[in-house]
């Protein structure tokens, strides 16, 4: 028995719909209320989904003007998310949280945040691995506009030392791709935070709908495997304004194990005590970097970006 084992209260807040005639009010009152419950089974640290604020607006063809003005935060907190702040600082409760952020440069991103116990901002990432498309699609039976709504994130992928815990984060798509956690790893993470909003339908090809599921597990489980790391993902779901998303959220540990998951596709909270020592088996061993990694290996992963010929 290790007395030494640190561990964390660690929950995932997952969304049922949020429709488009839907306030922030009444999303951030749905939060709260999450995040009471989450506190009420130990939890020191609840996790939002991608976009959380609103409905997934990038499924509508629209202007950036227009987006930009009903669906896009130019302070965080708000005037409507500044009671999230406050309830976290009484319940002594850490929290990320996604939302479409408009700088006062007038740059939009798909970002999340970090907050701690305090209520204060720990940390901010914005989503580097925008998927879509810019151009109209009539065709389609819906958009994913997330090309032509935001900037590609300028923030790199940060660790961010928050109440004792180092964590990472990305968003959605992020979580897809093996150099997200790698980079985060390399900087001693030991959690990474995520959300999403992932339709059923993929409006590129014909995908079987229980792909859209089992990707997103075998994402998250070699991830958080491959990088000894727990990962916390978060799904906005269900079906907004008739447009379904997948649920599944999870909590995965570094063993590479489902440890709570989600089973509705409604406003739903999971939570594990979340042992941090455990990780460090498998950093320690299959998975030392410093003993085992080659990088001089490496290369093409920093020089291409698509794939290209055999080198030589
Ligand atoms: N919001 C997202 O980034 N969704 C993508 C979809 C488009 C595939 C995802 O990876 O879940």
């Amino acid at each position: 028995m290790n007395d030494n084992k640190r561990s964390l209260g660690l929950a995932v807040a997952q969304m049922g719909a949020v429709n488009l005639a839907d306030t922030r009010e009444s999303v951030v009152a749905r939060l709260m209320a999450m995040m009471r419950e989450a506190k009420s089974r130990g939890a020191e640290f609840v996790v939002f989904p991608e976009l959380a604020l609103t409905t997934f607006f990038p499924r509508y063809w629209m202007s950036e003007a227009e987006a930009q003005q009903r669906f896009f935060e130019p302070a965080m907190p708000g005037p409507a998310t500044q009671p999230l702040f406050d309830l976290a600082r009484e319940l002594q409760m850490g929290f990320y949280l996604g939302y479409a952020e408009l700088t006062p440069e007038g740059q939009p991103f798909n970002t999340a945040i970090l907050v701690d116990r305090a209520g204060k901002i720990t940390g901010k990432y914005r989503k580097i691995h925008l998927p879509g498309h810019s151009e109209h699609k009539p065709e389609a039976p819906f958009q994913h506009l997330e090309k032509k709504f935001f900037e590609v994130g300028d923030l790199g992928f940060r660790v961010f030392d928050t109440d004792a815990v180092r964590m990472g984060m990305c968003i959605c798509n992020d979580r897809r791709w093996p150099e997200t956690y790698r980079v985060m790893a390399l900087q001693s993470a030991e959690v990474v935070v995520l959300g999403y909003n992932t339709p059923s339908v993929n409006i590129h090809w014909n995908e079987p709908a229980h792909l859209r599921t089992s990707t997103h597990l075998v994402s998250l489980q070699s991830a958080a495997y491959q990088n000894g790391i727990w990962v916390a993902a978060a799904a906005k779901c269900g079906s907004e304004d008739g447009h379904h998303m997948i649920g599944s959220s999870v909590i995965v540990a570094p063993t590479g194990e489902i440890v709570a998951r989600a089973l509705s596709e409604e406003d739903e909270v999971i939570c594990v005590k979340a042992d941090l020592t455990l990780g460090e088996f498998f950093r320690e061993h299959v998975f030392n970097f410093a003993k085992h990694r080659r990088p001089e290996h490496y290369k093409l992963i920093t020089e291409r970006t698509g794939a290209g010929e055999p080198v030589a």
